[in-house]
């Protein structure tokens, strides 16, 4: 008899990955989490832990964990480049036809990954929005306030740009090119695909507070540096990608 709660893993091909700074409490955890949701989930997956230049020992457990599992691969940015230098290292990396990103520390629960691969037919990007974000209400109005100021800079409406649980199509990173090093890699890339012609679907998802490891994306020093690209992200972007009605959908994997 078959399982009706477990569904037939889906005829797609996707790289996973997630950034890693200072994640030696959650690395593992997550890796782990991701295995068994791409399992359950897709028939042809890889995932790529991209540790950013960590000074703890996310680095070596990230190796432990590649050398363990076929599925799993490790890449290391040396220096640290920042959350941007991060994620495009992940984007850069990713060999299958879709890319799905999380966080690297626990926030999400790759099982949703299911919930934005039921949109894939309608869609060519899904964004997820934080349904009950976990974090202070000051650090909840500053997003809502750079969220409005996000959209009506480069004419979008998604509600919520950084939310970190997002799968595109892996043919996009051949289109564009990646500037932001910082937080506002998010708004860059959504804003391309928005004038390449891209469909961006959105979708609830749940988000959890942080367990271990230490808190930086809410510095000071990353709100001013994303404030200040935010308006050169905007003129070079006019500049430089055109304005197309429509993107050549993906190809179902045969
Ligand atoms: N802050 C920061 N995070 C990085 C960097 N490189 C990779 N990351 C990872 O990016 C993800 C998001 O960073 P977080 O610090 O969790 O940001 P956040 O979720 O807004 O803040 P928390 O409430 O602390 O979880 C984590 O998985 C980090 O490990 C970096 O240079 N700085
Ligand atoms: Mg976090």
């Amino acid at each position: 008899m078959t399982d009706e709660a477990t569904p037939t893993p889906k005829d797609v091909s996707i790289s996973v990955f997630f950034p890693c700074y200072n994640e030696e409490a959650n690395v593992e955890r997550t890796t782990r989490a991701a295995l068994k949701a791409c399992r359950r989930l897709v028939r042809d997956f890889e995932i790529i832990i991209v540790n950013d230049g960590s000074k703890d020992r996310t680095g070596e457990i990230a190796d432990r964990l590649a050398a363990e599992h076929d599925h799993v691969r490790a890449v290391h940015n040396d220096p640290n480049l920042g959350y941007g230098g991060a994620l495009q290292r992940g984007f850069r990396e990713a060999r299958k036809d879709w890319v799905f990103y999380t966080d690297g520390d626990g926030q999400f629960d790759f099982e949703e990954i299911e919930l934005l691969l039921a949109m894939l037919d309608e869609y060519d990007i899904i964004s997820g929005f934080r349904l009950n974000r976990r974090d202070s209400m000051l650090r909840k109005i500053n997003a809502f306030c750079w969220g409005v100021l996000v959209n009506r800079v480069f004419g979008m409406r998604i509600r919520d740009v950084d939310g970190a649980f997002k799968i595109f199509p892996r043919r996009l990173f051949d289109e564009i090119e990646m500037w932001s090093m910082g937080a506002l890699i998010d708004a860059e890339i959504l804003a391309k695909a928005t004038r390449l012609g891209y469909r961006i679907g959105q979708v609830g998802v749940h988000h959890y507070a942080r367990t271990a490891g230490t808190q930086t994306g809410a510095n000071l020093r990353v709100i001013f540096r994303a404030f200040r690209e935010l308006f050169r992200l905007r003129r070079r972007i006019i500049q430089s990608t055109p304005l197309r009605s429509s993107a050549t959908p993906t190809a179902p994997t045969p």
